[in-house]
């Protein structure tokens, strides 16, 4: 299934697989890109049979951010507006990922540049090919690091790591980024797309619910107190005990075979 040319969407067995598609851009964003992805992930919030998300990219890239071909400075005219730009795309994708109350997995085939590598970070699982690295690029351009990517380096490796591959934009192996703990592993680079989609098929046959509320939860920790998120926790138990699957899984359990979770 097809919904852009430079997005392939593909849905089976209730995981979506979404590939970015401007490989001889190595998947920097246009615009187009930008709308078929939202309203992909907008799909995958509103379908109950997507229960986890796969993203990659094609060709030998993963995404090179923004598409820097987009506003010329050569072509003259006014200063751009980057912050409306931020604003009526990147953002509001960020806010998407983060907000899905499904699983997104993200596998980064190839080399992943800017808003790329962010997007790539605020994914909740990320396996990169050992052949990919990670480049804050926007200091090569006069820019600061975007799409949540000020925000995630700095609480997931702390200032002096974040504040060094900012500022200096050099590349990140895979590997190191998964040592840093930046993602969650590197594997080889013809693994990728089979260890991916086990994880994503996984997922997808899990309690959509239960990980939707444990998604959030995990999230939430880094914003709220320990009082405050023990009561989010119970909230959110409840939520979780009042499914099927809760009852499915305990049921399977006690007799000694694997759940068959519904997603409900
Ligand atoms: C590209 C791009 C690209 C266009 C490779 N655009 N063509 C938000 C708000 C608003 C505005 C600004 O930005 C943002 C967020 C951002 O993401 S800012 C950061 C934007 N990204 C970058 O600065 C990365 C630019 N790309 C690179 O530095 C290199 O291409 C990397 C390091 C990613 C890969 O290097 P190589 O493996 O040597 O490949 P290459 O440079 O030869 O690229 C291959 C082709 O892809 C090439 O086209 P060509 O026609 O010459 O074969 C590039 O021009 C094109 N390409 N990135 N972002």
């Amino acid at each position: 299934m097809t919904s852009s040319q430079t997005l392939l969407s593909f849905q089976e067995a209730g995981v979506l697989k979404l590939t970015l598609n401007r490989p001889e851009k190595l998947n920097s964003f246009n615009e187009e890109m930008h709308l078929a992805l939202r309203s992909a992930l907008e799909r995958a919030r509103d379908d109950d049979a997507i229960r986890a998300v796969l993203l990659t990219g094609a060709g030998r890239g993963f995404c090179a951010g923004q598409d820097l071909g987009d506003r010329d400075p050569r072509k003259g005219g006014p200063k751009p507006d980057l912050g409306a730009t931020i604003e009526t795309f990147y953002n509001p994708l960020l806010r998407l990922i983060r907000s899905l109350e499904k699983p997104i997995i993200c596998a980064v085939n190839g080399v992943a540049a800017g808003a790329g590598a962010n997007i790539a970070f605020a994914c909740d699982i990320v396996l990169a090919a050992q052949s990919a690295k990670f480049i804050q690029a926007f200091s090569k351009i006069g820019l600061i690091p975007d799409a949540g990517g000020s925000w995630s380096l700095a609480r997931i490796l702390g200032e002096p790591r974040a504040k060094a591959l900012t500022l200096l934009a050099e590349p990140l192996p895979a590997q190191m980024a998964a040592d840093w703990g930046l993602i969650w592993r590197a594997v080889a680079d013809d693994a990728l797309e089979t260890e991916a989609l086990a994880i994503a098929n996984k997922l997808a046959s899990g309690p959509t619910k239960g990980l939707g509320l444990t998604k959030r939860l995990i999230q939430e920790a880094a914003t709220s107190d320990l009082d405050t998120h023990l009561d989010r926790e119970r909230d959110c138990q409840r939520e979780a005990g009042f499914t099927d699957d809760y009852a499915e899984g305990v049921t399977a359990f006690l007799e000694k075979r694997p759940a068959n979770f519904t997603g409900r």
